[in-house]
């Protein structure tokens, strides 16, 4: 996983970016959320999931995203409109360092499943070093 720098479109009007599902963003979208009114210091995320696959995009200000695989953790900081971060299904994922005016969208490969998340992270741990 790395952050990917998608194309800045656009002219002497503004900028564009724009994301093709199955193109850009590996997997068909079916949901998308988004995140903002965030507190410094408080972070979000802290979960995995059984299926769900995600793409990050920070379409203003910036925070910081922690991808655990079980073995390696890696942050990457999501701090312009044009990059994006995959984040698999089975990756513990914590998002923090939340700028003050941080809009985080979320593109989502399912519909909302409580099921689907795995909060705890020694059974995290678990199923992924099974
Ligand atoms: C993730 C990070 C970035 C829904 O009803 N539908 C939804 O699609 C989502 C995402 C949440 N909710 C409800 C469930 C909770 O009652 O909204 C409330 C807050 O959700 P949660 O505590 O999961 O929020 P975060 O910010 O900790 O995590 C969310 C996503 O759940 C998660 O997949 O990666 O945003």
């Amino acid at each position: 996983m790395s952050i990917k720098e998608h194309k800045i479109l656009g002219d002497h009007r503004g900028k564009l970016v724009a994301l093709e599902a199955g193109i850009d963003i590996p997997f068909e979208i079916k949901r998308i959320f988004y995140i903002f009114g965030t507190q410094v210091g408080v972070p979000r995320g802290q979960h995995s999931h059984h299926a769900i696959q995600q793409y990050l995009i920070a379409v203003n200000g910036s925070c910081k995203v922690t991808l655990d695989n079980g073995k390696v953790k890696q942050t990457y900081e999501l701090n312009h409109p044009s990059k994006g971060l995959f984040q698999d299904a089975l990756i513990w994922g914590e998002m923090h360092d939340f700028s003050e005016d941080c809009l985080l969208l979320v593109l989502a490969s399912e519909h909302y499943d409580e099921a689907d998340y795995i909060r705890d992270y020694d059974e995290f741990k678990k199923i992924v070093n099974a």
